[in-house]
């Protein structure tokens, strides 16, 4: 195998913004459709490295794709180093802040560069990380949204069928506690009492109400309790961890792995969830799963499926993998699962390749 150097040529971004099978209906917003930001990382050797974005927000791709650009801008002509590139980039926006939209645009090209280095070695992204490819579980977090809790049993058995997934995730949160209970009661009453089922109030709570909410649903058995509350209050989240006996589940929005070391360091959680967008893409992630790995804390992903399958497989402490289709749309080969194991197949890079098609149908031009 010989690794060959790579060097920048250009790097094109594609704003998308592609149908939802179901509507996100969450405490983060409500989303009919779901945008995303395509990377290309064109190199001189002819190998093209590919990620994706979900920047949630459509008008957020008109502030996020020009930052993407110049960043790539500033390395056309170099040796791809997704190291000092990520280093580099951090320090080239540190003057608008490390968080929030830099860590993100840097994370996309980290990902892309990754993606590249792993298509130039001709094997699949956890092989060239150390890792191997096996059978990665996966929750269902397709739907079960904050919709009519009438309509969840019935939703909650489609997707124990996409798959044969072994755990669901419930969005909880609603105005009544007797509302959260007939939630899960609907959706074990048709996916079985073995279903793990994990819970995400998506933020929506006051320190106060999650106090009093999350004490009330202690004894349900629930896999995990996700940010009851505002993903900055760490001391909160601390309390609510020390004095429930569910697990706490926080990390997707951790913007870069000191967030997540500090959030550690008090114990804001007994799980970590990174996000490849917010934590740093690879490189941030393989930082971020140290952290948690040398802490004992199991550490699951949070959207972007595909290359998160990958890091799980390098990952000390790995936990469960956040399964959505909501790439499907333009994917030229998306990923499958089977038995409810997404299933890493065996080809160069993260395996992500656009429909060309599909990308031109679904083209955003804000
Ligand atoms: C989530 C993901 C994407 C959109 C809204 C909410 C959620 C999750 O926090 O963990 O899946
Ligand atoms: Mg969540």
């Amino acid at each position: 195998m010989v690794l060959e150097l790579l060097t920048l040529r250009s790097v094109t971004v594609r704003p998308v913004v592609v149908p939802l099978k179901r509507p996100v209906v969450s405490k983060v917003g409500l989303f009919q459709e779901w945008p995303m930001i395509l990377i290309d990382l064109v190199t001189e050797e002819g190998i093209v490295g590919r990620s994706y974005l979900e920047p949630y927000l459509r008008q957020s791709m008109a502030y996020l794709v020009p930052a993407i650009r110049d960043l790539a801008a500033a390395r056309a002509g170099k040796p791809v180093h997704p190291v000092d590139d990520f280093q580099q980039g951090r320090k080239s926006l540190n003057l608008v802040g490390n968080e929030g939209l830099s860590m993100i645009a840097v994370s996309g090209l980290d990902m892309a560069a990754w993606d590249a280095l792993a298509k130039a070695a001709n094997r699949p992204l956890a092989e060239l990380l150390g890792g191997s490819l096996a059978p990665v579980p996966t929750y269902n977090s397709n739907g079960l949204w904050l919709t009519d809790v009438g309509g969840l049993a019935a939703e909650a058995g489609e997707l124990m069928a996409e798959g044969g997934t072994k755990g669901l995730k419930l969005r909880l949160g609603r105005d009544r506690l007797a509302d959260d209970l007939a939630a899960i009661a609907a959706v074990r009453s048709a996916a079985g009492a073995e279903v793990r089922l994990m819970v995400d109030f998506n933020q929506g709570m006051s320190l106060g109400d999650a106090l009093h909410r999350c004490h009330a649903l202690d004894d349900q058995g629930l896999y995990w309790l996700e940010e009851p509350i505002a993903y900055d209050n760490l001391a909160g989240h601390a309390q609510l961890a020390r004095e429930l006996a569910t697990p706490v589940q926080l990390g997707e929005n951790f913007y870069g792995p000191r967030a997540m070391a500090e959030a550690v360091a008090i114990g804001a959680g007994d799980m970590v969830m990174p996000d490849l967008m917010r934590i740093g893409g690879v490189t941030g992630w393989l930082r971020a799963a140290a952290i948690a790995g040398a802490a004992g804390l199991p550490m699951s992903s949070h959207l972007y499926p595909e290359f998160s399958a990958h890091l799980l497989r390098v990952t000390e402490s790995a936990h469960w993998l956040e399964w959505q289709d909501w790439a499907y749309p333009i994917l030229a080969e998306p990923f499958a699962l089977a038995d409810g194991d997404l299933v890493i197949p065996d080809r160069p890079g993260a395996g992500i390749e656009w429909d060309e098609t599909a990308v031109k149908r679904y083209g955003y031009d804000g």
